[in-house]
């Protein structure tokens, strides 16, 4: 059976005083029956695994470089992660597609490394307000997923988020029946890749302004194993409903 999983993505937010919040999500999870995963700022990864190493949450990062190790000046690649006390990484959200000009194939590559270091890759889709528009959703969701996740990728070692630009720290959110047809999409490309039953077992998360209000309606979507979370994530009291809520 898969194990469900909500993830808070920190982004660059956080310091050694955001060590609180940590504690008490370790306080409140000794044990969960949902898998939970906490990713914040690569300054706070080692300081954030041992605080939650007796607890049900886990740490990941928010990048990786696909190298190992070399002349990349600023940048933080698998093994170290992982040396970190990282269990898993944030690859290909749109945040590091735009701004970093971050292309799918790049993705992939970061997708290989994270798994080579035995890390967990969160690869994250998601289409534009602009191409949702121009009914071309499932035109780049296809694109992304075929060009970012790696040929060797498993249920084991890859989660797809499916994050909408649009609703990213908007407030704005699909509808379920929107949720719903881009998840199910996402499904069936991955059983036309990997075979049905491999497809069956993937984790596909929600990622788009999810809170404590509208986790549960998400998580009732059908093809939904859990959420990509930002801002809500920041806080223990804004995170745990939305634990409870999956
Ligand atoms: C989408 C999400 C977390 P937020 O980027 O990955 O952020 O929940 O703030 O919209």
């Amino acid at each position: 059976m898969k194990r469900r999983l909500v993830a808070g993505n920190w982004k660059m937010n956080g310091t050694n005083a955001s060590m609180t919040e940590l504690q008490q999500l370790a306080a409140a999870y000794p044990s969960a029956s949902t898998d939970i995963l906490i990713c914040p700022p690569a300054t706070l990864i080692a300081r954030a695994a041992d605080l939650t190493a007796d607890s049900a949450i886990r740490i990941g990062a928010q990048d990786c470089h696909p190298a190992p190790s070399g002349a990349h000046t600023g940048d933080i690649s698998a093994p170290m992660l992982a040396d970190a006390g990282a269990t898993a990484v944030i690859v290909g959200h749109s945040e590091r597609r735009e701004n970093h000009d971050e292309s799918s194939a790049l993705v992939a590559g970061k997708a290989s490394a994270a798994h080579a270091s035995g890390l967990t890759a969160l690869i994250c889709l998601g289409e534009s307000l602009a191409e949702r528009e121009a009914a071309r959703t499932l035109d780049i969701i296809a694109d992304q997923l075929a060009a970012s996740v790696p040929d060797t990728a498993t249920d084991a070692d890859t989660v797809i988020a499916y994050e909408p630009i649009w609703a990213i720290g908007t407030g704005l959110t699909p509808s379920p029946a929107q949720i719903a047809e881009v998840h199910d999409f996402i499904r069936a490309r991955l059983g036309g890749r990997f075979g049905p039953d491999a497809a069956g077992s993937f984790r596909l998360l929600y990622g788009g302004s999810v809170n404590p209000s509208n986790a549960a309606a998400i998580f009732a979507i059908p093809n939904v194993d859990g959420a990509l979370v930002g801002g809500a994530s920041l806080k223990a009291s804004d995170f745990s409903p939305i634990i409870n809520a999956l």
